[in-house]
């Protein structure tokens, strides 16, 4: 019974092949869903690292960032007026949270959380010259992510102005899947962007329609729960409350350890070390000891010096009181006379070779010096 008849397969061979095939087809769409997937996110990545550049261009040219845009507008232009009270969001998914009291005048700051006001920031202009800004174009298929779901942008409110701009007044947190901060000043993170990932819970579309309500009680929930904490967490998307798809970056201070804000003015920057800083130089041998040209509208010292720190001048001889000769007589150097006289001016007659030309009643008109020193002098009848 088990023989093949007329060349054919036996029930038994045909199951082996449809398994198979069966386990081969599952294999090839495991494989290629996760190739779509890594590929989605792949984008994703690509297009959140644009928006940072441009938002970044924004924020050096104009001191300050555009607020976020609404996620269920399709204008792209930013609302920083007309918000809705902290903790709620307005009709169009525009939020506001409170966020790290940065300036620490005892209430919190605000976090303002929308998308990417692209419109804006491309009609942007510098008050200067009133010429477009570079570098902030950011197109309609970079500010959605590969599920086409837009890129959310939460910024803190102080920093959307050049008047409350202060780069210590982040406000917004960010935490790790163990709910551990990843800021060294937690709060401190100037704006999040950040994509609802494969499964767009919170997300809306390119067109401005909420894709997906938000699930709170999973990891992910951080993010689309409109508060000022984001959490940027090992991908995970098993079932359960550990489920995070979503791919967030943000922007923060970089901490360092030779600058410092001024504790007396934020707006400067003040180093910290207590030795001396080179520019050209490892070995510097002065505060600031630049091997190099120095380029400034204007320099102020009380001294200068020759390049062992001898030889000193006031700067006054030049741009002050100055330096004066006897009547008569006019300055041909500044400098010193020899290694241990004051600086100052070296003065000389003006005419030497006409001390004791007299020409009477007339004028002198001119006069030549011959080989010998001798001097003729011309003298002519007044006018
Ligand atoms: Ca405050
Ligand atoms: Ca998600
Ligand atoms: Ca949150």
């Amino acid at each position: 019974m088990n023989k093949k008849s007329g060349g054919g397969f036996t029930l038994i061979e045909m199951a082996i092949v449809v398994l198979l095939c069966g386990i081969i087809l599952v294999s090839l769409i495991s494989a290629y869903q996760v190739y779509t997937v890594n590929q989605r996110r792949g984008a994703t990545v690509a297009n959140e690292k644009v928006i940072q550049d441009a938002l970044n261009n924004y924020y050096f040219s104009l001191n300050h960032y555009p607020c976020p845009a609404a996620p269920g507008a399709n204008d792209g232009v930013e609302v920083c007026t007309g918000l809705p009270p902290a903790g709620t969001c307005n009709a169009n998914g525009l939020c506001v949270a409170s966020g790290r009291d940065a300036d620490g005048d005892g209430t919190a700051d605000l976090v303002i959380i929308g998308v990417v006001p692209f419109a804006t920031m491309q009609s942007a202009r510098l008050p200067a010259d009133n010429s477009p800004l570079q570098g902030v174009t950011v197109s309609g298929t970079q500010i959605v992510d590969g599920w086409d779901h837009k890129i959310f942008y939460a910024v803190s409110q102080k920093l959307t102005s050049g008047t409350t701009f202060n780069p210590t007044f982040g406000a917004i947190d960010v935490v790790d899947e163990n709910n551990i901060d990843v800021l060294a000043l937690p709060g401190s993170a100037h704006y999040v962007l950040y994509s609802a990932g494969d499964d767009g819970a919170g997300a809306y579309t390119k067109d401005g329609v909420l894709y997906a309500p938000c699930a709170p009680s999973k990891a992910e929930g951080k993010n689309c729960d409109n508060d000022a904490t984001f959490i940027s967490g090992l991908r995970a998307v098993s079932s359960g409350n550990n489920y995070n798809d979503d791919i967030l970056s943000y922007a923060k201070i970089n901490p360092s350890s030779l600058w410092n804000n001024s504790a007396t003015d934020p707006s400067a920057a003040a180093n910290t070390n207590a030795g001396n800083v080179g520019i050209g130089t490892d070995q510097p041998e002065q505060k600031l000891d630049v091997r190099g040209n120095i380029q400034a509208i204007k320099a102020y010292a009380h001294q200068v010096c020759d390049s062992v720190g001898k030889n000193c001048y006031d700067p006054n001889i030049i741009a002050g009181t100055g330096v004066s000769c006897p009547q008569g007589q006019a300055m041909i150097a500044l400098g010193r006379a020899n290694a241990d006289a004051d600086p100052g001016a070296q003065c000389a007659q003006v005419f030497p070779a006409l001390i004791n030309i007299n020409c009477g009643s007339k004028v002198l008109a001119g006069y030549t010096v011959n080989a010998q020193g001798i001097v003729s002098a011309t003298c002519v009848a007044p006018p």
